[in-house]
């Protein structure tokens, strides 16, 4: 799905964000808990993260995804500024980028606004009721995780 990319710093590491105007932080939280269950080491950024902060986050780490979640109504719009500038930073322009949450406040996405967001740079636009199940089969797909990945049938 990512032939082109060049092998991340932390392959096991995920960046979590959300956009700058965003105070929730329960979706956060509910991420950050999925991605640790599924092996990940997440670095949570909170709520109200400036592009600016995330750029520098994940330029330290260098990590194997980055995943944006926002659920106030305004990603759609300021998502597709947060995405362009982290795809302008050469480290982080081939680094899963997956956003997902309510977009925006009329509960689907129109494709138009699923275009512009994977036009400036998102891999996955993910919302509604298959929101979960196409993060956790997308993170199949990732290759380095999935060779790292604990192997849970020894603690079945
Ligand atoms: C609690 C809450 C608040 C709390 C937040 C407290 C906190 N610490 O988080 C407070 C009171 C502060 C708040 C404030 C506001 N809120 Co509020 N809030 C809610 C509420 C009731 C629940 C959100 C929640 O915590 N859910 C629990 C988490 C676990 O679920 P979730 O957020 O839905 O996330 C799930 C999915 O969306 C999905 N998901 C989310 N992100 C991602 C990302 C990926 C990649 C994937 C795969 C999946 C995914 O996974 C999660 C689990 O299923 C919702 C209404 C609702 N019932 O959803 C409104 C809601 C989100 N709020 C809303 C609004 C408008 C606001 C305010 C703007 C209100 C105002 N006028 O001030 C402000 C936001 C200000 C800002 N700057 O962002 C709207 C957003 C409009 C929209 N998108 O349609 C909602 C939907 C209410 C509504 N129906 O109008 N809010």
């Amino acid at each position: 799905m990512y032939p082109h990319r060049q092998p991340p710093d932390n392959p096991h590491h995920a960046v979590l964000t959300t956009i700058a105007s965003d105070s929730h932080t329960w979706n956060l939280l509910f991420l950050q808990l999925l991605l640790e269950e599924q092996g990940w080491e997440v670095t949570n950024l909170g709520a109200c993260v400036p592009v600016g902060v995330l750029i520098e986050e994940a330029t330290a780490r260098t990590p194997g995804l980055i995943v944006v979640s926002t659920v106030n109504g305004h990603g759609a719009e300021e998502a597709t500024g947060l995405a362009r500038a982290v795809r302008a930073v050469p480290a982080l322009a081939r680094v899963p980028l997956v956003v997902g949450g309510k977009l925006n406040t009329s509960g689907t996405i129109a494709p138009d606004v699923h275009a512009s967001l994977t036009d400036a740079g998102f891999d996955a636009v993910l919302t509604g009721a298959n929101a979960v199940p196409g993060l956790l089969a997308l993170l199949d797909t990732l290759p380095e995780h999935r060779h790292g990945r604990p192997h849970v049938d020894a603690v079945r």
